[in-house]
């Protein structure tokens, strides 16, 4: 059986209103898209560490680490290189294949910090495993010595669309954000782009995003989609939860829009049933965090994600497309 093409989205009113097409009909095109690009249902297992917690200046509305809010979250300084390299050999160990390290700076600065967190890019690299982190604003010169010392992704997400981005974030533009990205595509590094879903905004605003993420030209190799994790003290906190809907509506428009790029089922999947997930899997996600933690809220248990994966007859490894 074939389904009438669906013509390429070219505009935020075209994405707004694939979002809006009838559930079945937009999984069941998502899968197909999947299929043409991706030979298997494989899912890419990426593991979160963060090596630097709290004290951001920055005001991001959703985060437990801006000095903006009181959350219960307290402020720790840069690990140390050995025990990040220990945490990414656990990593490895218990089947992750990219590790992720996060830093809660609004950019990256120069300096004996900036060097650990190269040596520790080098030590991870050594270890086999693919590369990533997230640092914030970067320039050209961070970005070649990341890229030197085996830097394979840089996450920087854009979070929300235009249209709600002042909403969310007051001490930095979304044209920042893009800049930032131009400079990791420079340097050679692959990107990690995405944003979060379920923070007041309209259908509008999750269009616009996913419009937005996929002008990016080349669209990002990893699309992070998180749900945001509602954080005690900050403005966010008692947002309307977003329903499940909605997660495999967007995970199903972005692999549409980007058939070749990782779609990652990010934050949030602990308040998602195994249905949801295994819905998000068809519609094309590829990728999940794994291991107990993202970066300082609670992730499912490894135990539940090997189950759930048991379940589906999914593969935890590096699926290639097709
Ligand atoms: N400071 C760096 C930055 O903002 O780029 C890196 C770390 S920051 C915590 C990485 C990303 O995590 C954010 O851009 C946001 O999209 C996501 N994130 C942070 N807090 C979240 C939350 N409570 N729920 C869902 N996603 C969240
Ligand atoms: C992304 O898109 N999601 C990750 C990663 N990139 C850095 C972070 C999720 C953070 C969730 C809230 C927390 O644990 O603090
Ligand atoms: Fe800082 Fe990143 Fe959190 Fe924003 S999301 S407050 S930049 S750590």
């Amino acid at each position: 059986m074939t389904l009438a093409p669906v013509p390429l989205a070219r505009s935020t009113e075209e994405v707004e209103a694939l979002l809006a097409r009838p559930l079945l009909d937009l999984v069941f095109e998502a899968a197909h898209v999947h299929r043409e690009h991706w030979k298997d249902s494989s899912v890419q297992c990426s593991q979160l560490l963060s090596i630097k917690t709290g004290g951001c200046p920055e005001d991001c509305a959703y985060c437990s680490q801006s000095t903006h809010h009181r959350t219960p979250v307290e402020p720790e300084p840069l690990s140390a290189v050995d025990d990040v390299l220990a945490e990414a050999r656990l990593a490895r160990d218990g089947g992750a294949d990219r590790f992720c390290m996060g830093a809660a700076w609004r950019e990256v600065t120069n300096g004996p910090e900036f060097e650990s967190v190269l040596e520790m890019v080098r030590g991870v690299k050594a270890l086999g495993l693919e590369t990533c982190a997230t640092l914030g604003m970067l320039d050209g010169d961070h970005a070649r010595r990341l890229a030197e010392a085996g830097l394979d992704f840089y996450n920087h997400n854009l979070d929300t669309g235009r249209s709600h981005y002042a909403e969310i974030v007051g001490t930095r533009d979304y044209d920042d954000r893009i800049e930032t990205l131009k400079t990791v595509r420079a340097a050679g590094m692959a990107v990690c782009c995405g944003g979060i879903l379920g923070m007041g905004e309209d259908r509008h605003a999750r269009a616009e995003l996913l419009h937005e993420l996929a002008s990016l030209d080349p669209p990002p190799e990893s699309v992070p989609i998180n749900a945001l994790v509602p954080i005690e003290g900050t403005p966010l906190q008692e947002a309307a939860a977003l329903d499940w809907t909605e997660l495999v509506r967007a995970v199903a428009v972005a692999r549409i829009l980007m058939p070749l790029s990782r779609v990652r089922l990010s934050a949030g999947r602990r308040e998602l049933s195994e249905e949801a997930q295994a819905l998000c899997f068809l519609a094309g996600a590829n990728s999940i965090f794994v291991g107990d933690e993202l970066l300082t809220t609670p992730n499912p248990e490894p135990k539940s994600d090997a189950a759930l994966f048991a379940k589906l007859g999914i593969a935890a490894e590096r699926g290639s497309h097709a």
